[in-house]
């Protein structure tokens, strides 16, 4: 492991306006999306897809990486370049989901364990051979009423977490640690908060445990925000405050960065928290995005899974990447979402 490089490779990706473009939606995640715009799913659709997000001109200054998943990382574009070299002729960096999902954790109804770490070394190594830089392994943590999440939840998955997070150090690849407590439920910010602050703690001391360098890797976490189907819903300087209390309380400074997931947020709304977390004055590290549906969705219903809507999704696409980095600086403004392109 070279500490040095992989703490370059991290800061590289939140460096000036730049964030993450999260495009490594499995096959049965993809296809819901597909669904929804009445879309068939095939290898060639979901290619199609990826190239039009890919090759959408301008997005450079606002994408540091692009997360990608197995079967992505292994395909071209129309002329026969890789994604991954394609990306990273353009300056952004390839990066990988790992991660072979959340499954039924035993013993504990209603709670998940992500698995994939078996052979997880030796995948890493082809995956570094195809390109990636960086990977990505989502823990999901769910509240509900019935005492969910369990403590014996949070350590499974904070234990996984740590386990892949040294596996990518050693291999020379930057571990991106998402540990993403649902917006689903009825649950206030209050509770998102308490079990957010209880989850980062305990996922900290796990990294810290298998020796994991803080430098070397990027936190994906969710904002403390009230469930969905909670009546009481927080203002945008709520959230804000509320989750940069929780992130500086526990998140060690030594961290490379913060790429928050957007978890069900409106596209709006993921960029609205983000520029007011940003607007908040200095935080011990850059506080940027790697949303995937908060940038997607809009480009989704644009573009309809027709070729004459190529160049719309494209600039609806590149005005959700320009209009995070606008807000990673603190820069944005809602008005500038009904100004002209
Ligand atoms: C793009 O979606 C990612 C993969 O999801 P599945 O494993 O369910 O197919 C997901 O991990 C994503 O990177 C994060 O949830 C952040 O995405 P959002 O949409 O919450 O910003």
């Amino acid at each position: 492991m070279n500490i040095d490089e992989l703490k370059s490779v991290a800061s590289a990706i939140v460096t000036g306006q730049k964030g993450i473009l999260a495009a490594d939606e499995s096959g049965p995640t993809i296809k819901k999306r597909f669904d929804a715009i009445k879309l068939e799913c095939s290898e060639e659709s979901r290619r199609r897809y990826r190239e039009i997000l890919f090759t959408t001109e301008g997005v450079e200054p606002y994408l540091g990486g692009v997360i990608l998943y197995d079967e992505t990382l292994r395909q071209s574009g129309a002329d026969g370049t890789p994604f991954a070299e394609l990306l990273a002729r353009r300056g952004i960096l390839p990066g990988i989901k790992v991660d072979s999902g959340a499954k039924l954790l035993a013993l504990h109804a209603g709670e998940k364990i992500t698995e994939g770490l078996d052979g997880l070394r030796e995948r890493l190594q082809e995956y570094q051979q195809l390109g990636a830089k960086f990977a990505k392994w989502r823990g999901v943590i769910e509240i509900s009423e019935q005492g969910i999440p369990t403590l014996s939840a949070i350590q499974a998955n904070a234990h996984a977490l740590a386990r892949y997070a040294a596996l990518c150090q050693e291999a020379g690849i930057v571990p991106i640690v998402e540990p993403e407590v649902l917006m689903d439920g009825s649950h206030d910010i209050v509770r998102c908060e308490a079990v957010t602050s209880q989850v980062l703690e305990i996922v900290f001391a796990e990294l810290d445990n298998q020796r994991v360098v803080f430098e070397g890797m990027l936190l994906k976490p969710n904002m403390v925000i009230a469930g969905m189907k909670c009546p009481q819903q927080a203002g945008v300087q709520q959230v804000a405050e509320a989750t940069m209390r929780c992130l500086e309380r526990h998140v060690p400074p030594a961290v490379s960065g913060i790429v928050f997931l957007s978890g069900g947020q409106s596209a709006q709304d993921a960029t609205a928290h983000l520029n007011a977390m940003n607007l908040l004055g200095a935080h011990p590290w850059p506080v940027s995005f790697s949303y995937g549906r908060a940038l997607q969705a809009p480009v989704l219903t644009t573009w309809k899974g027709q070729e004459q809507n190529v160049a719309e999704a494209q600039k609806t696409f590149l005005r959700r990447c320009r209009l995070n980095g606008l807000a990673h600086l603190g820069q944005y403004d809602s008005s500038m979402e009904n100004a002209p392109a």
